[in-house]
């Protein structure tokens, strides 16, 4: 069989929870849960995840606090150390460079390798799974789940197939039946909104949406239809884009109390600024969109934002852009239950992009063997000169 791509998905198990486990051993074997203060049932703010063990009482990802402690008040609630987990993150990034040039994470647990062409390297997808698996596993002990396939949707649906420490591998050709039995909740793209929406009009699996046309899918999905029902058929022709950067960076509070005082409204935001400015200069990133979320305690949520003449990681400037919005947003006379702070346009401070993948396309070449042997070059620097690409030996 040959693989026109060779693209592999990676997301960490529990990622947070995992990270708190492996650093406090005492927590082995219980219900572990990463989020806001639960205040024995009366704290707000959600759960940021939850580990395999709290998962079967019910406890997800994004749940209201409150809710996660009437379903496991036995768990261990853990506020999340971001530091940590970015300082792993980057540990497993680098894991998945010594795999391939081609590295698009998605966030602080997840990427998308473009191993096309490294089968003499790696060998056949299970062994390359193994591979990255272990490596990951040796470098931070902790487990990832990975899945591999010949495009980025089909590989990131088979990488959550099987977590924990999964490896699911769809060979080309497979596509279409790999998908077919998933139930449409396993759509990457289709939100829980929309899953009701489309079970509504009896399509339960994604070889159900994929059967349907797309004059009659277009009522869920608009305009995005025709591109769906590819997907549901496994057809992804999406790139993996090395080195992309994160588009946005924000902090959110969630208060234990509603504020109502003006002046502790403006100091939490101050607090923000503070908070986003140094993971900015942490990241090495600079932004030129400064953005404010109120939620007043009825949920109801307004988001404000300005653009600056020039990107900027500066505690002070963005802290005069938001002080400027909440002036124009005039007066918070209600009860307001979340701050944020954000940037977006971001841009890194150093130069982005792998001059190695920069060639030319040798006449008479594919693209898929010129991407190849990009990727070969680039391990060859790494690792040596015996490294070889598709029998060119
Ligand atoms: P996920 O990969 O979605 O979840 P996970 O790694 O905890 O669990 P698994 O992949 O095994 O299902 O997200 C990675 C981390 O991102 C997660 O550990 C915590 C954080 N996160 C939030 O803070 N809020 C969220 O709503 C989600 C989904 C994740
Ligand atoms: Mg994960």
């Amino acid at each position: 069989m040959s693989w026109a791509r060779r693209i592999v998905h990676v997301d960490m198990d529990a990622f947070y929870a995992a990270i708190e486990e492996r650093d406090q051993p005492d927590l082995r074997g219980k219900a572990v849960i990463i989020g806001a203060d639960p205040r024995k049932g009366s704290g707000r703010g959600v759960v940021s995840t939850a580990n395999y063990e709290a998962r079967k009482f019910g406890v997800h990802s994004a749940m209201p606090i409150s809710r996660a402690y009437r379903l496991c008040p036995h768990g261990i609630y853990l506020p999340p150390r971001i530091d940590a987990y970015a300082d792993v993150s980057r540990e497993i990034m680098d894991v998945f460079a010594s795999f391939s040039p081609r590295v698009e994470p998605l966030s602080l647990d997840e990427a998308f390798l473009d191993c096309t062409g490294t089968e003499d390297i790696f060998g056949d997808a299970s062994s390359l799974g193994r591979a990255i698996k272990e490596k990951v596993k040796e470098r931070t002990r902790l487990t990832a789940s990975v899945g591999i396939a010949a495009s980025k949707y089909v590989a990131k649906t088979a990488s959550d197939l099987q977590k924990p420490d999964g490896l699911v591998i769809c060979t080309p050709g497979e596509e279409a039946r790999f998908l077919e039995p998933l139930p449409i909740e396993r759509m990457w793209g289709i939100g829980k909104k929309t899953a009701v929406k489309v079970r509504a009009m009896g399509i339960r699996t994604i070889g159900d949406l994929a059967r349907r046309n797309p004059e009659e899918l277009s009522r869920v999905f608009g305009k995005r239809a025709a591109g769906i029902r590819d997907l549901a058929l496994g057809i992804d022709h999406r790139e993996v884009i090395a080195g992309r950067v994160r588009k946005s960076l924000s902090e959110e509070r969630t208060f234990a109390k509603d504020l109502t005082d003006p002046e502790a409204m403006t100091a939490a935001l101050i607090r923000l600024c503070h908070d986003v400015g140094e993971r900015m200069r942490k990241e090495g990133m600079r932004g030129r969109t400064v953005v404010m979320k109120i939620r007043y305690s009825d949920f109801e949520t307004h988001t404000r934002q300005t653009s600056l003449d020039s990107a900027t990681s500066s505690t002070a400037e963005i802290r005069e852009a938001i002080l400027d919005l909440l002036q124009a947003f005039g007066a918070m006379d209600r009860p307001v239950r979340l701050l944020g702070v954000g940037m977006s346009a971001l841009e890194s401070d150093e130069v982005v992009g792998q001059p190695e993948l920069q060639f030319q396309r040798p006449a008479g070449k594919t693209a898929r063997q010129t991407r190849a042997e990009a990727t070969v070059d680039s391990l060859r620097a790494k690792f040596g000169h015996h490294v070889h690409w598709g029998g060119q030996k």
